[in-house]
């Protein structure tokens, strides 16, 4: 059986930290390259979203840390030169931990695209569900917006759409502001 002495361990550690010293930076950790981005990703406005939010569905649930919150969106629309749409429901169920501090809001929604509403003339009415996830404090979270949707709105499905979500003061009224590379 071979049995690895320490001095030899040690001299074969010695050898790697001195072909790993040799080898150029950008070789040695290729994910890590000196250089800058090849791009930085521009952002435009794209809609935003407002829905009303119903009564609470149950008693907060107890997590570690926390608690999550089950809220039935009942009705609200988003507009802008993106998407008008109608909201006609959907569900919140954000967590909230750190007394508070923490928020991590989580959001579907669903709806129907308004015809012949500005830029689409093609538009009969697109059905839409979309995905809302992110984190952020007490007063605004940011977050990732997913759309699913078709027709001639069928590019937003591959735009990757960030959301800046706020609520008004007494917690009814939910604001989306959702912004993509387009
Ligand atoms: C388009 O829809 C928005 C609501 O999203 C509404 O405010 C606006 O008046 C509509 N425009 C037209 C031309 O119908
Ligand atoms: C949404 O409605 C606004 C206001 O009527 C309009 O300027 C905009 O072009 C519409 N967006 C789309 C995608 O139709
Ligand atoms: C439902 C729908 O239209 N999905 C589209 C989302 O975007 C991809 C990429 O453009 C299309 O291939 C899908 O058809």
């Amino acid at each position: 059986m071979y049995i690895s002495s320490p001095s030899s361990a040690f001299t074969s550690l010695l050898a790697l930290t001195a072909t790993t010293a040799l080898l150029p930076r950008t070789l040695a950790n290729p994910l890590h390259p000196r250089e800058a981005p090849s791009k930085t990703p521009q952002l435009t406005y794209l809609f935003t979203v407002t829905v009303n939010v119903g009564t609470v569905l149950l008693p907060p649930i107890v997590i570690p840390g926390g608690t999550r919150l089950i809220e039935p969106l009942t009705s609200g629309s988003i507009s802008g030169p993106y998407l008008n749409a109608t909201v006609k429901g959907g569900l919140a169920y954000p967590t909230i931990v750190d007394n508070g501090a923490v928020q991590v809001p989580e959001i579907v929604i669903y709806g129907t695209t308004i015809p012949n509403n500005g830029t689409m003339a093609s538009d009969k009415g697109e059905n839409y569900f979309a995905i809302v996830e992110g984190v952020g404090g007490t007063m605004e979270q940011e977050s990732a917006l997913r759309l699913e949707i078709g027709g001639g709105y069928a590019g937003l499905n591959r735009t990757f759409i960030v959301a800046d979500i706020k609520r008004n003061a007494d917690g009814s009224v939910v604001s989306v502001d959702g912004f993509g590379a387009v």
